[in-house]
């Protein structure tokens, strides 16, 4: 028997970035438990964190680059794999230039270091602009309304969930998700944590999910609608006097922090809470009540996630969650919502800057606004699809599974079949990745250093880890950095070798550094210049992570609006009302779909590994009673479900979890396709409910998907 150690590491696979202790043998992870001394997670873990070692050992990840050779893909070495992608990508990037050329960032780059640190480089040396990511179906909404507010696209204030009173949560299920756009490792945890303090927290949601379940209340409400009731709270903030901004009342020299709260009351004149009640279905007296409840908690905060982003007012509703925190003065105090300060941030000394812009570019078939520097993957399919001088002939993906993450995903799937050259960075040949000419495969998660730049910014704690490699590299691997380094060497058109890749394209500042990576090394530099004054030596001697301390006021540092103060009636915003506006007496009759989300699933990436898709089929479309017996529909049923984008057939699960005139299908199922290699996934194969959503309606601000809130009809499946 090999000699066990133990080594902790941060879980790379969610947000909540919970600390582990790993066991392992020779090289193999034999066991994987949350770390009872790390400092942010306590010992916390869920089961996708305890199966790491499965995850990481899966034998079906790829090991070995994959050439298409004769419809099939077969294994090569790393040179051959190379010289293949650099024959496909140059004759396209010299004919018809960087345009022709589009990218795909998919959700796990916000998990590494390589995306962290060698992405941004590569999408500048390609210089395209067709960049797309899965950020166009989650939470650019949240961006946008942030950069308005705020001035800053990434200054998104987090619930502060240890000290809070009272919570209002929309369209968000910690209870599966472990959370997101908030870090903060056992969510349910902290939330109960609350009612122990004799504080309250509220859900949201069209669905009674288990968070839903836990909470003091729970609010059905239609599915995109959130917008009606957040306005109806708002307008009875001004009507009954409860508008009280706090501390940025008087925050500079006396004068408030706060611009545009007078055309904020004007927009909302329209929105009375026995106005909006029949469109959002919550009783106009709770939306009254709800406003006086937030706004004489002591300390509130109300947060929003997928349900208020992926919906036809995504931005809108983003907003209006923290117009909510501000006129309450919960903005930026404790208890409210606050920003974080990681460890690897610059301190700034520099109030308001530029504001926030959109539509440096817009996307040549649908003419969508570029927004932070990438147009809607909703118009992926038009750009490879519609000829023209500027059509997308090639597309390279970074960890990314668009054809099961994006809307209209038949037609994507469809799409990428014809492009005439595809490269995937993806240690599994997937839905996406089958269309590949090249596969890259980066090493699993045990044999990369693990930091988290994005997270660490958005926890609601203000801590650092770092977490080395747990095992080697085996010889024929090729690290991430590697792997984007060589990509970005062969879209600069330009000869040079790995080595003089990261000096070229990352210039590392001079000696004094630690670490046995360049990316060690820039993690080192940044963590030197940060707020903290850190270094990786000190992360190194602190496995389980150094606690930083509580969320403190950081305004007005973080404004970079023109005004330096927070510009609460955006213009464009303000606009987009009148949309708003048109929708309130839209008839809502018929079925629409939202998603779901199990706590063993991780988008479409983790049906593969046996203990997490044990158990009774999961992808189930749920619904309510009432509805099912209209329909002719008994639980166990085939149910035919079409929308204006496609057709499946799903079986049924009747519960009154939903509630009447929605319908639940979870999102990143619907494996075992030809050519895919993911043997457990093929055989739990589900379906996948993209091909219901529509490419052709976004949130127009953003450019994010509409997923939730689709119509739908159903009947049952012909046997
Ligand atoms: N209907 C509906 N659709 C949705 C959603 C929804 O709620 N409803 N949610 C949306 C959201 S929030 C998101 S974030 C997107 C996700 O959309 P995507 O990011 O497109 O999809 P994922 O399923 O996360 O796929 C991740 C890919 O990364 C690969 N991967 C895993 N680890 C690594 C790694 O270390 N390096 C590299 N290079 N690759 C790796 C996996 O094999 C997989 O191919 O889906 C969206 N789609
Ligand atoms: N186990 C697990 N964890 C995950 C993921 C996963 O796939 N599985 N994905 C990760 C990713 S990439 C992300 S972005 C996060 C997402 O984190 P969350 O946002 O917490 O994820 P969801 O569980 O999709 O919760 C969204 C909720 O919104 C509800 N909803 C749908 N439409 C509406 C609406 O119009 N209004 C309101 N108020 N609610 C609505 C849904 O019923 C659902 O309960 O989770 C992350 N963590
Ligand atoms: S909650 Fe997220 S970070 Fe924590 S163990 Fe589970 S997957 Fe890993
Ligand atoms: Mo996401």
């Amino acid at each position: 028997m090999a000699f066990a150690r133990t080594a902790y590491r941060t879980c790379p696979l969610c947000e909540a970035a919970c600390g582990l202790e790993l066991t392992v043998e020779g090289d193999r992870v034999v066991s994987a438990r949350g770390d009872r001394e790390h400092v942010f997670s306590h010992g916390f873990v869920c089961p996708k964190g305890a199966t790491f070692g499965q995850i990481s050992d899966d034998p079906d990840r790829l090991r070995r680059p994959l050439l298409r050779r004769g419809g099939e893909h077969v294994e090569v070495g790393w040179d051959e794999a190379f010289e293949a992608v650099a024959a496909g990508l140059g004759p396209i990037l010299q004919t018809y230039g960087p345009h022709a050329v589009a990218l795909y960032l998919g959700n796990p780059n916000v998990h590494t270091m390589a995306g962290g640190l060698y992405v941004p480089p590569l999408v500048r040396t390609l210089g395209s602009r067709n960049v797309f990511s899965a950020s166009t179906v989650d939470q650019m909404p949240k961006h946008v309304s942030c950069g308005y507010l705020f001035g800053s696209p990434l200054a998104i204030p987090v619930p502060d969930l240890d000290r809070t009173d009272f919570l209002l949560m929309l369209g968000a299920n910690p209870w599966e998700s472990n959370g997101s756009l908030a870090t903060a490792a056992d969510f349910p945890g902290r939330l109960k944590a609350i009612q122990a303090r004799g504080g309250r927290f509220v859900v949201v949601d069209p669905r009674r999910t288990r968070t839903a379940a836990n909470a003091d209340e729970h609010l059905f409400i239609r599915p995109g609608t959130d917008a009606f009731l957040l306005f109806g709270i708002v307008h009875t903030l001004f009507t009954d006097g409860l508008v009280s901004l706090g501390r940025l009342g008087s925050l500079v020299d006396g004068a408030s922090l706060v611009d545009g709260v007078a055309e904020v009351e004007k927009l909302a004149a329209d929105f009375a809470p026995a106005v909006v009640s029949a469109a959002c279905g919550v009783p106009a007296s709770r939306i009254r009540s709800l406003a006086h409840e937030l706004a004489a908690a002591p300390r509130a905060a109300v947060y929003g996630r997928i349900g208020t982003c992926t919906v036809e007012f995504g931005t809108l509703t983003s907003w209006l969650v923290d117009v909510l925190n501000v006129l309450t003065g919960n903005l930026d105090r404790a208890g409210g919502v606050m920003f974080p300060l990681a460890a690897h941030v610059r301190r700034s000394t520099r109030v308001g800057g530029k504001g926030f812009q959109v539509g440096r570019w817009h996307s040549r078939v649908r003419g969508l606004p570029e927004v932070k520097g990438e147009l809607p993957v909703a118009t992926l399919a038009d750009e490879i699809e519609t000829p023209g001088d500027e059509q997308v002939r090639a597309l390279v993906t970074v960890a990314g599974n668009p054809v099961l993450s994006t809307p209209n995903s038949g037609r994507l799937d469809k799409a990428l079949a014809g492009l005439p050259f595809m490269v995937s960075v993806d240690p599994y040949l997937n839905e996406t990745t089958r269309h590949a000419d090249v596969v890259l495969p980066p090493p699993d998660p045990t044999r990369k250093g693990h930091y988290d730049f994005s997270f660490l910014a958005l926890a609601v704690r203000n801590f650092a880890a770092y977490s080395p490699p747990v095992r080697p590299l085996p010889p024929d691997a090729m690290d991430e950095c590697d792997i984007l380094a060589r990509l970005t060497l062969i879209l600069s058109g330009r000869p040079g070798t790995v080595e003089d890749v990261h000096a070229r394209l990352l210039p590392l500042p001079p000696d004094g550094l630690s670490g046995s990576s360049p990316a060690e090394r820039l993690l080192d530099a940044a963590l030197k210049t940060g707020a903290y004054g850190l270094s990786l030596d000190q992360l190194l001697e602190n496995p389980h992570g150094v606690d930083l301390g509580p969320l403190e006021p950081r305004l007005p540092e973080v404004l970079r609006t023109v005004s330096g103060k927070v510009e609460l009636c955006p213009p464009p915003l303000a606009a987009d009302v009148d949309r708003l506006r048109g929708a309130l007496d839209r008839p809502r009759e018929g079925l629409v779909l939202i998603g779901r989300r199990h706590l063993r699933s991780n988008n479409s990436w983790m049906h593969n590994v046996p203990a997490l898709v044990k158990g009774r089929d999961r992808c189930t479309l749920q619904i309510h009673p009432a509805d099912a017996e209209r329909l002719d529909l008994a639980d166990g049923d085939a149910a035919r479900v079409t929308s204006r984008a496609g057709g499946l057939s799903a079986r049924v699960e009747v519960t009154d979890q939903v509630m009447p005139g929605v319908v639940s299908l979870p999102h990143g199922w619907g494996h075992g396709v030809p050519g895919t290699r993911m043997t457990v996934a093929a055989a739990h194969p589900g379906v996948n409910s993209n091909v219901l959503t529509d490419e052709t309606v976004i949130d127009p601000l953003s450019g994010n998907s509409v997923l939730n809130g689709i119509p739908v009809e159903i009947k049952p499946a012909a046997s």
